[in-house]
C-alpha cells in the first residue's frame, strides 16, 4: 500500500514539524561541483563526510530506501531574551544552542510521526537523520520545495524565515508517484544585509560562506583560536546567528510551534568562570542534554577565557589567571591573549 502526502501532512503538523515533503532518494549529481569545489578550497570542515560519493548517493546509507522524506522543524521565537539583561561575566550562545539540543528535539518527532504513519504498515523500515548524517540537509529540503537560499548560505522557509533546522528520513514506504517532489532553487531577496553585518566577513561569495572564518566555525573547531577570531567573536561561546538575525526573512518568521524549543531567558547565556571551574564529570553531567554539549568542555573553556577578555572588566583576571600556566596550549594561548587584552582596557 503507498503512503498519502496529506496522511504525512497531518502527521507532521501534529508533531509540530512545521513543514514536509518527499523526495526519491536519487543521486544528487547537482552538487557534485560544489562539493569538488570544497575540498579543492580546502573548505571541508571536520563536521562533515569527506567522500563525496556518500554525500550525493542515498542508497548508499539505505540501499533499499524508496523515498526521503524531509521535514522542518522551528526553533524561532519572537521575543528572544534582551542581552542587555545579561548577567555580569555571562557569554552568550547562538539561538539553536539554548535550552534543549535540537537533535534531540527533532527525532523525538520524526520518531513520533513515523511510528504513526507506519502503524498499519508492517515491516516498514526507516532511518532518521539531523544535521549529523551524511547527506546535505539544506539540498535536500531544497530539493523538496520548502523554501529557498539565502545570500548567507542558511536555507530559508517562506512563513518561518531560516531559524529551522532540517531532518530527514531515508524509508522503504512508498508514496503516490504525483507526491514526489523535485523543485530547482529559488533564491532570497539579495538585500546584502548579512554579507555586510557579518563580523568576520565570512560571506565573499553570496550563498557560500567561508566556513574557515565563519565565527560558528571557529567556536566549534578543536585547537588554538586565532587572534582576530578572538576579538571578533566578542562574548560568544557557541554559535553565531548575526547573519540571520539581520535578515528581513526573520523579521516576520512565525514562533515554534514546539514547546520543547521554549527555553528560559537564563538558558541563552552561559556563566564564564563556572565553565572553567566544572570538572569533566561535572560538564558532562551538566550540560549532556545541550546541543553544544558534544564539543566537550575543552572547547568551551578556551572560548569562556577569550570571552571573558572581551568583558574588559578587569575584575576577571583572577578567573583568567591560572589558566597561564595551563599544559594544553589552547587553553594557554586563550589566557594569555584574554590577559593582554585586559591589561589594555586597564589603560
Ligand atoms: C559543516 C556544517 C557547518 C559548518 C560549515 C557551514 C557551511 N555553510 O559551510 C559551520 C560550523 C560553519 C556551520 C555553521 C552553522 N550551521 Co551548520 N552544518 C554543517 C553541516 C554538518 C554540513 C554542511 C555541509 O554539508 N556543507 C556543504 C555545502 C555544499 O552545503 P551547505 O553548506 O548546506 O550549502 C548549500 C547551499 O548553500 C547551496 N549552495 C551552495 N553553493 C551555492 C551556489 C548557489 C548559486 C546557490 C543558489 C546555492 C548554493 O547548496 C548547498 C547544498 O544545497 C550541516 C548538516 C548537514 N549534514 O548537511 C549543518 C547545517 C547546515 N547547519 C545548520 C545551522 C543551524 C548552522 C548555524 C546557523 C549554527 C549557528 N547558529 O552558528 C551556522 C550557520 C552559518 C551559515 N551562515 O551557514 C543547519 C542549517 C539550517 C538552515 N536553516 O539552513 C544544518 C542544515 C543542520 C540541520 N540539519 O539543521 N555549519
Ligand atoms: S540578509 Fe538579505 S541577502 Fe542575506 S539572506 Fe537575508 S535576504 Fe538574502
Ligand atoms: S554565522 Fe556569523 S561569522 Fe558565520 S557567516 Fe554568519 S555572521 Fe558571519
Amino acid at each position: 500500500m503507498k503512503c498519502s502526502i496529506e496522511k504525512l501532512r497531518q502527521l507532521a503538523f501534529a508533531n509540530n514539524i512545521i513543514d514536509i515533503a518527499v523526495i526519491k532518494p536519487e543521486r544528487s549529481v547537482e552538487l557534485k561541483k560544489i562539493l569538488v569545489s570544497r575540498h579543492q578550497n580546502k573548505r571541508l570542515t571536520d563536521f562533515e563526510e569527506s567522500i563525496i560519493e556518500k554525500r550525493i548517493n542515498p542508497k548508499l546509507i539505505m540501499p533499499e530506501a524508496k523515498s526521503i522524506i524531509v521535514g522542518l522543524m522551528s526553533y524561532h521565537m519572537d521575543k528572544p531574551p534582551d542581552n542587555s539583561k545579561r548577567p555580569q561575566f555571562y557569554g552568550t550562545l547562538a539561538r539553536c544552542a539554548r535550552g534543549k539540543d535540537y537533535h534531540r528535539i527533532v527525532h523525538i518527532r520524526m520518531k513520533e510521526l513515523m511510528e504513526s504513519l507506519t502503524h498499519s504498515q508492517s515491516g516498514a523500515e526507516w532511518k532518521i537523520f539531523v544535521d549529523t548524517g551524511p547527506l546535505v540537509d539544506r539540498h535536500l529540503a531544497a530539493k523538496a520545495g520548502l523554501g529557498f537560499f539565502g545570500r548567507n548560505n542558511c536555507f530559508i522557509h517562506p512563513q518561518y524565515g531560516s531559524f529551522i533546522v532540517i531532518g530527514y528520513i531515508l524509508t522503504t514506504l512508498e508514496f503516490k508517484e504525483n507526491d514526489y517532489v523535485s523543485k530547482t532553487y529559488d533564491k532570497c531577496s539579495e538585500c546584502g544585509e548579512c554579507q555586510q553585518s557579518c563580523p568576520a566577513k565570512a560571506i565573499n561569495t553570496p550563498f557560500q560562506i567561508d566556513n574557515q572564518v565563519c565565527l560558528s566555525h571557529a567556536l566549534q573547531q578543536k585547537g588554538i583560536m586565532d587572534k582576530e577570531t578572538m576579538l571578533q567573536s566578542g562574548v560568544m561561546m557557541y554559535g553565531c546567528d548575526i547573519c540571520q538575525d539581520v535578515c528581513p526573512h526573520n523579521y516576520f518568521a512565525r514562533n515554534t510551534p514546539e514547546p520543547l524549543f521554549h527555553y528560559k531567558d537564563e538558558e541563552a547565556w552561559l556563566n564564564l568562570p563556572e565553565i572553567l571551574q566544572v570538572s569533566n564529570r561535572e560538564f558532562n553531567r551538566r550540560y549532556r542534554s545541550a546541543s553544544f554539549g558534544w564539543r566537550g568542555r575543552r572547547i568551551m573553556q578556551r572560548n569562556a577565557l577569550k570571552s571573558l577578555g572581551n568583558t574588559g572588566n578587569t575584575m576577571v583576571t583572577d578567573h583568567v589567571k591560572p589558566f597561564l600556566e595551563d599544559q594544553r596550549e589552547d587553553i594557554r594561548k586563550a589566557a594569555e591573549w584574554a590577559m593582554d587584552r585586559l591589561s589594555k582596557a586597564d589603560e
